[in-house]
This record gives C-alpha cells, sequence and structure tokens, in this order.
C-alpha cells in the first residue's frame, strides 16, 4: 500500500477485519517488520488519539517514530506556489516535502480543511502535493476531506459489538459552537458504504455531504424515525459541506439542540451501542448519561485506533 486515504486503499474488508483481530490477538506479532525504519507524523493540527495511537503502532511494528508538530518549532509554510514569499512565511512546502521525505520511509500528515475554498479542500491540495512530492508512502491521519484510520477502528468496534450479522448503523449529526470538518463523516459514510451493515444518515437540510463519499447511502431527515431500531448510533457534528450552495462551505447553518443525543433519543433504539471518534463536547453532541452508559463505546473504538493503525503501517512496510 503507498497510499491510504480511501477505503478502497485497504481492499477486501473482511481480509482487512481478519488481521485487525490478529493484531489485537498479538500486536507484537509483526515487531522485527520496521526494524531500522522510520515512521514521520506531521501534525498541522492538533492531535490526541492519533499522534498517541499512531506512534503506539509504530512501536508495536519496531519501527523508529519521529514526530513533528509543524506550528510549533517548525518553519511557517507556504503552501501557494507563485506567492512573493515576503510575509512571514520562511519556508515553502515545496521544499519541506522532499527534506522530510529523506529522513524516513514512510509518512503520515495530519492537515485539516481549512475552509478558505472548498475546492481547495475537496481536491486535497496538502496531502496531494505529500504524495506527489515526499517520494514515500503517505497514509492520511485527517486530511481536508478523509480520516481513514477512524473509520477503520470504527469498522473494527463495529464488528467487535454487533450481535446481529448485519447491524443497523445511524450516522447522525448533532450541534457543535464551532465549525468542524467533514472528514470523519464523509470517511465513515464510505466505510458504511462498503462494510456489510444497513446504514442510515440523519441530519438536518442542508448538511448534505459530498456526493463522492454519500454515494446511494440512505437520508432520513427526521432523526426519531432514523433512530428507530438502531443497534449502533454514531454522533459527529460537521459543518455545511456546500453541495446545496458552495457559498454556505464550512458554515455552521445549525445550532438547533434537540439534536444533542441523549436518552430520549436512545429510547427508540434497539438498545443501541453509542459511538463517537472524539474529541467530543458533552451536552452538545450527546448527554453525560448516554456518553457514560454501559452501552458507550467511545473508550474501546478510541483503543482500535492502535490497531487500525498498525495494520496500515503493516500493509506499508509489507509494499517497501
Ligand atoms: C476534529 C474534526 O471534527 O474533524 C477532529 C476529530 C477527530 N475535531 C475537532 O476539531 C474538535
Ligand atoms: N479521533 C481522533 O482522531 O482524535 P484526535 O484528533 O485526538 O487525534
Amino acid at each position: 500500500m503507498k497510499v491510504f486515504q480511501h477505503v478502497s486503499d485497504i481492499g477486501d474488508l473482511k481480509t482487512a477485519l481478519a488481521e485487525a483481530f490478529e493484531i489485537k490477538e498479538n500486536r507484537f506479532k509483526y515487531s522485527e517488520l520496521g526494524k531500522n525504519k522510520t515512521a514521520l507524523l506531521i501534525f498541522f493540527n492538533n492531535s490526541l488519539r492519533t499522534r498517541l495511537s499512531t506512534q503506539k503502532a509504530a512501536m508495536n511494528l519496531g519501527m523508529n517514530v519521529i514526530v513533528l508538530d509543524v506550528n510549533q518549532g517548525a518553519w511557517k509554510l507556504e503552501t501557494e506556489r507563485g506567492v512573493i514569499m515576503d510575509g512571514d512565511k520562511s519556508e515553502h512546502l515545496l521544499e519541506a516535502i522532499p527534506v522530510m521525505g529523506s529522513y524516513c520511509d514512510i509518512i503520515g500528515v495530519r492537515s485539516f480543511a481549512t475552509f478558505e475554498s472548498r475546492k481547495d479542500d475537496y481536491e486535497e491540495k496538502i496531502l496531494n502535493q505529500f504524495i506527489k512530492y515526499s517520494g514515500r508512502p503517505v497514509f492520511f491521519m485527517e486530511s481536508a476531506t478523509v480520516h481513514p484510520l477512524q473509520s477503520f477502528a470504527d469498522l473494527i468496534t463495529i464488528e467487535e459489538y454487533k450481535r446481529t450479522p448485519r447491524p443497523k448503523v445511524v450516522l447522525t449529526w448533532a450541534p457543535h459552537p464551532k465549525a468542524l470538518p467533514q472528514a470523519v463523516p464523509n470517511s465513515f459514510t464510505q466505510w458504511m458504504n462498503a462494510a456489510d451493515v444497513d446504514f442510515v444518515i440523519t441530519h438536518p437540510e442542508d448538511y448534505e455531504l459530498d456526493p463522492a463519499f454519500a454515494g446511494n447511502a440512505r437520508v432520513e431527515y427526521d432523526q426519531m424515525k432514523a433512530f428507530e431500531g438502531a443497534d449502533f448510533i454514531y454522533a459527529k457534528n460537521w459543518s455545511c459541506p456546500g453541495v446545496t450552495r458552495p457559498e454556505d462551505y464550512g458554515k455552521v447553518l445549525s445550532k438547533d439542540m434537540s439534536w444533542t443525543v441523549d436518552a430520549r433519543h436512545m429510547a427508540v433504539t434497539n438498545n443501541a451501542f453509542f459511538m463517537h471518534c472524539l474529541p467530543v463536547r458533552r451536552n452538545m453532541i450527546v448527554s453525560d448519561d448516554v456518553i457514560e452508559a454501559p452501552t458507550s463505546l467511545v473508550i474501546p473504538e478510541a483503543a482500535n485506533r492502535e490497531i487500525s493503525a498498525t495494520v496500515v503501517l503493516k500493509r506499508m512496510l509489507q509494499a517497501l
């Protein structure tokens, strides 16, 4: 595997899940594979889980790890070609990327949507430069449009906890005070569309996800109706994807607190498990009682980030 971005990059999901459970059984099984190989993890944005779980995954495989927080200690980077660099940015991404590539064997990058341009975000302008100029395999640690390590961990979690062969999984929008990217819901939708589940998305109008990710997924605008009989509730806020009105891209169109997942919502489900990628704002996205209930999977879900990252790095090492 040279790039880990879309669900298609991991191939057959049953095989990927089998590999994940093999790793979970013994996470040090491939501890010789990464000997004298270096993973470079580059963060343009904050992270708790991705930072820790991916470092741990690299260590499980015997790799060396370097972590760079670009905005703390590195030079400020220009990303646009053709600009006269007379401002506060000392270095261009076009030099920085191949330099970073020269010190490692595999690169992971986190770079969120900026909401400045829908086109630039959806064309993955930053990550594509890493793919093009680093000379190394690149895995996405949440980009402008996707968060595949999260979705893979989510799939592992659903597989572990499902009580029926084909569970009903509901992705629900929930309110948040600030504009958040669509990366998590985009990827989750892409992965659920590829998995063997009964998948439903619910959100207020004008929050439709980009068709490249939504595909033929069922959308139910009535949240309570969507929740009926659900086995898994996956909550997440996202800002307006700008599908119907491009000028609304990245805007917060609704803060409707009736969408906060609480006991009233969970009561109509099939005693559903609650999932969220974290970090989560309590009593905006989900009530205290729902996130603290025995049916809340947020902690095992986060723990599975180590497993998904170990599988991805293992695949990349095997293809070096
Ligand atoms: C980010 C987001 O919504 O994409 C990261 C989630 C994994 N969340 C925040 O910025 C709060
Ligand atoms: N879920 C997730 O990616 O968390 P972090 O932003 O803390 O890495």
